[in-house]
């Protein structure tokens, strides 16, 4: 009893870490991005309207939190990804989840804490968050 205490408590501090949370970040993109092509796959579109920047921070449809799959941040049923559709562990208007697609490409961008080089190695056009997707161009 005494040692599963112990886990708990290491848990629970280690998520209030930037490394914790930028690792998070990285599985919650990942997650996010399997949706988004799993979705095209089955519908032949990306989610969502093309052209329109979407933020983890913001509910896209009345009566539906940020994090729920179908309606949250991201305006499609993505319930495919399970439940909830994962959001920024700090989620306010600096670290936050972006999406966008046009008819053919998407991007997918996550603000990181620890790990800056990925946010520089990415191969995308903004040195300060971390992209990934097909068109990282796609979000300035
Ligand atoms: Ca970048
Ligand atoms: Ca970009």
């Amino acid at each position: 009893m005494i040692a599963t205490g112990v886990i708990v408590l290491y848990v629970n501090r280690s998520e209030l870490t930037a490394k914790a949370r930028d690792n998070k970040r990285l599985s919650n993109l990942n997650t996010i991005e399997q949706a988004v092509i799993e979705f095209k796959i089955d519908n032949g579109s990306y989610p969502d309207l093309p052209d329109t920047l979407r933020t983890s921070d913001v509910s896209t449809t009345a009566g539906y939190a940020v994090y729920k799959s179908e309606f949250g941040w991201i305006a499609a049923d993505l319930s495919l990804c399970g439940n909830t559709l994962p959001v920024d562990p700090i989620n306010d208007d600096t670290y936050r989840y972006s999406y966008q697609h046009d008819t053919n490409t998407y991007e997918l961008n996550a603000v990181l804490e620890y790990f800056t080089e990925k946010s520089q190695n990415d191969g995308g056009n903004n040195q300060t968050v971390f992209e990934t997707g097909d068109n990282l161009t796609l979000i300035p």
